[in-house]
């Protein structure tokens, strides 16, 4: 069933499916992806992580560490269609190329775990997925391992994840003995051996089970599909087609999700589950057009290559060779040696040469149509989440959302003369990475890195001695403070006025400041009760504007200001020296004159830690995140996957820095834990800061 690499496809758009494959850590991504490219012929070889020789886990450190850290892209052909497949970082601390790589995939394949079901940031990343409308399949993996169990892992989807599952396949054997699965559409078997698949009649012993399960397959699909409803009143049975254009039609609508299963470590279950991405999952077609504002208006472009070129950055490689930058074409078409505009610098921009990127080399094509993701050569400055369009038609769409960085260590090259190499690393790395944040500290003067965890300033730093061959001294990690209203003021009145010869400034504004509903509530909310046209509109968007400059540093400490409601209530205007200038000015004074009033609290980052450890260490792992200020949720240990506990608590960020290796010695290295972020909380006095 292998394809043959080099046949070339001028496939039309519906044959293209851009693909991601999500999952919490561990889960078995790479080692899915790698399966996948193999089974395309994409490879020769199968690559292993443990290894280091997967195509996607390319970058050394993504080797040496044993889990992916960037996503990577790749494509490859199935059965007529071409895949453009992104392998996905499961670690929390990578989540931000997770949420860039969703912003343009047209579906995506979850792993799971089959002995561990639904693990915390699976449920996060399908909740991602959620918001930007992904659809999905699902793949459960690793069902040669012990306690593996298909139906225990399906429970689980129904219940975290809320969602139908629309289970298509029954596992022969468990275990080491798993060997195949009864297609429940076709009612074949299939099973794997070495490296070949036997497509055979239904064993005997799992025909009633499998009759069983393709009934209550059919009942699940009839009661969520009116045409398949239909035929299940109408006919002894629903048909394999029918079943088949219902399963595609929920899928699409999420009303359900397809669950496949097998063991990608031993090549089990990965033809049907590429059978499944291409008969399930959408095309770029499929999908509503793309938005973004022109002039200012919303509009919408279609997938059409004929329409004006529009695309989005998805990743930059900067490496000392060169730039790579990646990129979802959403409208139109580009060619080799064509000018865009990077819509949101105001900037234009030459594409050298554009790559279909592959496992083994990166292949030149001429252009780079609508639906595609590409890579492009020659691109200077553009970053990721830019847009890039055709000049004449400027268009900027939406960039993806970037989480606010928790943790900053202080930077420094050990050698003076390092000094100016090292801030040139740090400003490529930042380039790459929009969730890494360089500055000044402007007391110690010191360079200080933030990012979203440990991890990921580790894998930072060590890129930057790695590719640079720089001596780095790094300082503890610290946690980003943020300040909050816990009482606010009304009536607060700021007068601007400059008159003094030449031109004037003149605002008066007048504002309320309340805590925003809700404990721990993040973010800024503006709004103006001002009457009678007493300040024009485009003061009030200046004022709201100097208010947000004002949230950058909070009175308590300098650290940004969230979670309140700013309402500008009344104001003054004088006939010539007013302007948009003189409002902002004096919306930033009255908001820090107003915080200074208020009741402020400090408020560090929590996260939830997931840990899974022997029944014996259950004590020692309770008292010590009792220690690190841990609060341990509800129904506070169960029994998981092969006798081991599982502990939920929420813990401060500051105090979960070394726990790994905490953990490690308390449970003899057995123990393993994940977090995810769970906001702010306020912190104790005297907080470290
Ligand atoms: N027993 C068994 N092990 C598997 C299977 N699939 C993957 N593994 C192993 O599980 C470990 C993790 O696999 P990866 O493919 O790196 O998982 P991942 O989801 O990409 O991990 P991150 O990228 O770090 O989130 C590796 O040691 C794999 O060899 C499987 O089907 N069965
Ligand atoms: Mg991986």
């Amino acid at each position: 069933m292998r394809t043959n690499p080099h046949h070339h496809l001028t496939e039309p758009l519906t044959g293209l499916r851009n693909l991601g494959i999500l999952a919490h850590v561990d889960a078995g991504k790479t080692t899915v992806t790698e399966r996948i490219l193999y089974l395309t012929g994409a490879t020769y070889k199968r690559g292993e992580v443990h290894e280091g020789t997967t195509v996607t886990d390319f970058d050394s450190q993504e080797r040496d560490r044993g889990i992916t850290i960037f996503a990577a892209v790749v494509s490859c052909a199935w059965d007529g269609h071409r895949i453009n497949l992104i392998d996905t970082p499961g670690h929390v601390d990578f989540s931000d190329e997770v949420e860039r790589s969703l912003r343009v995939l047209d579906g995506a394949v979850a792993v799971f775990d089959a002995v561990a079901g639904v693990e915390p940031q699976s449920e996060s990343v399908w909740r991602r997925a959620d918001r930007h409308g992904v659809p999905r399949i699902a793949f459960v993996n690793k069902l040669d391992r012990a306690g593996a169990d298909l139906d225990t892992a399906v429970e689980s989807i129904r219940e975290r994840l809320h969602v139908t599952p629309l289970v298509v396949q029954l596992p022969i054997g468990r275990e080491d003995g798993f060997t195949g699965v009864v297609d429940l559409l076709t009612m074949r078997s299939l099973v794997w051996a070495g490296d070949s698949m036997a497509e055979g009649p239904v064993p005997g012993s799992l025909l009633e089970e499998a009759r069983r399960r393709r009934r209550l397959l059919e009942e699940t699909v009839a009661e969520l599909h009116p045409t398949a409803l239909e035929e299940f009143c109408a006919e002894p049975e629903i048909s394999a087609p029918t079943l088949t254009a219902a399963l595609r039609d929920l899928t699409r609508t999420g009303e359900g999700v397809v669950v496949l299963c097998g063991s990608a470590y031993r090549d089990r279950g990965i033809e049907p589950l590429l059978d499944a991405i291409v008969a399930y999952l959408p095309s770029p077609l499929d999908v509503p057009p793309v938005r973004g504002l022109q002039d200012g208006v919303e509009v919408a472009r279609a997938a059409d290559p004929e329409a004006p070129f529009a695309a989005l950055v998805v990743k930059v490689n900067a490496t000392a060779t060169g730039r790579l930058t990646y990129l979802r074409v959403y409208s139109g078409t580009a060619r080799k040696g064509d000018t865009v505009l990077d819509a949101g610098a105001g900037r234009t921009e030459r594409i050298g040469r554009i790559l279909r990127v592959r496992a083994e080399r990166h292949t030149e094509v001429e252009r780079a149509v609508a639906g595609d993701i590409v890579a492009v050569v020659g691109l200077k400055a553009a970053r990721p989440g830019a847009t890039l369009c055709a000049p004449a038609a400027p268009l900027l769409l939406e960039p993806p959302v970037v989480a606010d960085p928790v943790v900053s260590v202080a930077v420094e090259a050990r050698r003076s003369t390092d000094a100016e190499r090292l801030a040139t690393a740090l400003a490529r790395l930042v380039e790459e990475d929009p969730s890494l944040a360089v500055r000044t500290d402007s007391e110690t003067g010191q360079t200080v890195l933030s990012g979203m965890g440990e991890l990921h300033l580790e894998v930072a730093v060590e890129k930057i001695r790695r590719d640079r061959g720089l001596d780095i001294g790094v300082g503890r990690p610290q946690v980003a403070l943020r300040e909050t209203v816990v009482r606010g003021v009304s009536g607060l009145l700021y007068r601007h006025v400059k008159q003094d010869g030449g031109a004037g400034q003149y605002a008066h504004v007048v504002l309320d400041v309340r805590p925003l509903d809700g404990d721990g509530a993040t973010g800024f909310a503006f709004g103006s009760t001002v009457v009678g046209g007493r300040v024009p509109r485009e003061y009030v968007r200046a004022v709201e504007a100097g208010c947000r400059d004002a949230l950058a540093d909070g009175p308590l400490g300098g650290h940004p200001v969230t979670g309140l409601r700013v309402t500008l209530t009344d104001g003054a205007t004088h006939a010539k020296d007013s302007s948009e200038l003189a409002f902002r000015t004096a919306g930033r004074f009255a908001l820090r004159e107003a915080l200074r009033a208020c009741a402020m609290v400090l408020l560090e980052p929590v996260v939830e830690v997931t840990a899974t450890v022997p029944e014996d260490a259950v004590g020692g792992v309770l008292g010590d995140l009792a220690a690190r200020r841990g609060r341990v949720s509800g129904s506070a240990a169960r029994t998981g996957p092969g006798g081991m506990v599982v502990i939920t608590a929420t813990v401060p960020l500051a105090e979960l820095f070394g726990y790994a290796t905490r953990l490690r010695s308390r449970t003899q290295g057995r123990g393993t834990f994940t977090t995810r972020p769970a906001g702010y909380a306020p912190a104790p006095s005297g907080a470290a800061g």
